[in-house]
């Protein structure tokens, strides 16, 4: 039997944007697991990740990981979707990453988990300001801002957000979740969030959590 999750890696380590979609469908095919397929995704690019930090990889080789990544993601995803559709909705969730970082794939994978764990999920995409996440609030009047930043430079912003959600007296009408590769509890207690998520499936905990569903 073909060894998918290993196929999932290799087409993340070759840089084989080509066959990103046909691997990843045929993953979904086989019967495999979609959290297990995700997963695999998942390890392979932080696996990229660290070979880039040690300088063992270049730039163009992380652009050509993530682009492998976005082609595979989204049907990894709806595969996930389909098998979480049903529920009722257990309540709303404004989601983003935060200015300054374009970093997409963790928050879309929170963002997929939520929908699937059955919350209506609103996504503003990624590099999103400030007075962007303020006026979502405004307007969608969700149960909980979720807010992803996966550089050290860029955490900071969730501090911005909730400093803004206090000025503007929103802060006790939503609870704040944050999460990232660089983002841990202390930090998320630090700057006043009301929870943290290490993966996308603690995410979905957190959010059950937050509005007593668990
Ligand atoms: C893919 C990638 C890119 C792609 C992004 C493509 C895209 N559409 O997302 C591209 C090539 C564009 C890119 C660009 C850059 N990147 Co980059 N990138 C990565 C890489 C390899 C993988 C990130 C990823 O998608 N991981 C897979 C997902 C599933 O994991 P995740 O994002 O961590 O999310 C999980 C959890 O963190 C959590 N989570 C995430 N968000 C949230 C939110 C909530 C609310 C919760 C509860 C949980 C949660 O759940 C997710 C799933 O379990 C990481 C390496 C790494 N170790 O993370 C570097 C990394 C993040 N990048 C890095 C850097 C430096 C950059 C650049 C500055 C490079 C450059 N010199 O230009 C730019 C920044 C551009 C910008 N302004 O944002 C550094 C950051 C270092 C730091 N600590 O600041 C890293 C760590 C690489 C490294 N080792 O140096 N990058």
């Amino acid at each position: 039997m073909t060894d998918y999750i290993q196929k999932l890696k290799d087409i993340i380590f070759n840089f084989d944007i080509d066959n990103a979609e046909k691997v990843a469908n045929e993953a979904i095919e086989s019967g495999i697991d979609p959290m297990s397929a995700a997963n695999a995704l998942t390890e392979a690019i932080r696996d990229v990740g660290e070979r880039f930090g040690k300088g063992e990889l270049f730039l163009p080789d992380l652009v050509c990981a993530s682009e492998v990544l976005k082609k595979a993601f989204p049907i990894i995803n709806k595969a996930i979707e389909k098998k979480g559709l049903m529920q009722k909705s257990l309540g709303k969730v404004v989601i983003g990453t935060v200015f300054g970082d374009i970093h997409s794939i963790g928050k879309s994978m929170v963002a997929t988990l939520l929908y699937a764990a059955g919350f209506k999920v609103i996504d503003l995409g990624v590099n999103v300001k400030g007075e962007d996440f303020l006026q979502a609030i405004e307007k969608e009047k969700p149960d909980i801002l979720a807010m992803s930043a996966l550089l050290t430079t860029t955490a900071m912003e969730q501090k911005k957000v909730i400093e803004g959600l206090k000025q503007t007296g929103l802060r006790d009408k939503v609870k704040v979740i944050v999460g990232g590769s660089p983002i841990n509890q202390e930090f998320a207690d630090s700057i006043g969030a009301d929870g943290y998520g290490a993966t996308a499936p603690e995410g979905v905990k957190v959010c059950k959590r937050l509005l007593n569903l668990e």
